[in-house]
């Protein structure tokens, strides 16, 4: 097995065998291991010695369920595709299309439907929010490892733009969040259509919301309606890889 050969020449150049636990699982995904290969993966290297980020975020059972789950952020947004937002939802999101597009090789227009047909996963997760407060509950959408495959990323993509439906703040700038292809191809990262067995409520993020189940809360963004796959942030928006980053002091790489 030529994979195994090569990640565990990298590992052993880290001179630990511990890492070798659990390898055989998402981080297959040949960019992944690419990205760890290369010399921007030294960082991820020496942070994977502190923490695993393939490590699954813990996982709850029905009966832990919060019984009120509070929206934060945006609870509903006002254009989403050049049409107006609430015209959408009424028509239960018929004409939505997620939009994938960027550095890929075959750019998608996905409808619902088309999601919903394809494989899910479904996870009772803990959601922490930066402000301090918690809440447990039930998702199940369509893993992002799915869709980054059928769209094919090219070899330059190393981050994954979520773009919103919704603008926020005094300024009304729109939302928007990053990640690494490390949480982008996490087993837990899903573009959630449903909460706790009904659809996707308004105020959480209908019709599809991100759940990056490893990080703070506000990397998890709502109302999107495009994926776009990039080098670098450094021309989108603030340059900062999010609407929070921009805006506020909070870290790009939101770990927990
Ligand atoms: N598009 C969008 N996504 C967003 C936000 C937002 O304002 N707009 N807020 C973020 C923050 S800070 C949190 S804690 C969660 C809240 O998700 P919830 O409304 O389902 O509780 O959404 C995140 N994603
Ligand atoms: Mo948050």
């Amino acid at each position: 097995m030529a994979i195994m050969t090569n990640r565990r020449k990298l590992l052993a150049g880290l001179g630990s065998s511990v890492l070798l636990a659990g390898c055989d699982s998402w981080s297959r995904n040949e960019r992944v291991r690419e990205i760890l290969a290369s010399a921007e993966g030294l960082t991820m290297r020496a942070q994977r010695l502190i923490t695993d980020r393939e490590a699954l975020a813990r996982e709850f059972t029905l009966a832990e369920i919060s019984p009120r789950f509070r929206a934060n952020g945006s609870r509903t947004a006002e254009t989403a595709q050049g049409r107006d937002y609430q015209e959408m939802l009424a028509n239960n999101f018929a004409d939505f299309r997620l939009q994938v597009d960027g550095l890929v090789q075959r750019p998608l227009s996905l409808s619902l439907a088309d999601l919903r047909s394809m494989p899910s996963r479904t996870q009772i997760t803990r959601h922490d929010c930066v402000e301090g407060w918690s809440a447990i509950g039930q998702w199940k959408g369509t893993p992002l490892s799915r869709i980054l495959d059928l769209a094919g990323l090219r070899d330059n993509a190393n981050y994954i733009v979520f773009h919103c439906a919704d603008t926020y703040g005094a300024q009304n700038r729109p939302y928007y969040e990053s990640i690494d292809l490390i949480d982008a191809f996490h087993p837990q990262t899903i573009l959630a259509y449903d909460m706790n067995g009904d659809v996707l409520p308004e105020a959480h993020g209908a019709p599809l919301r991100a759940r990056i189940e490893r990080q703070l809360g506000y990397k998890h963004a709502k109302f999107v309606m495009r994926l776009e796959a990039v080098e670098s942030f450094d021309n989108i928006y603030g340059g900062k890889g999010g609407y929070w980053e921009d805006v506020g002091d909070y870290a790009w790489y939101a770990g927990i």
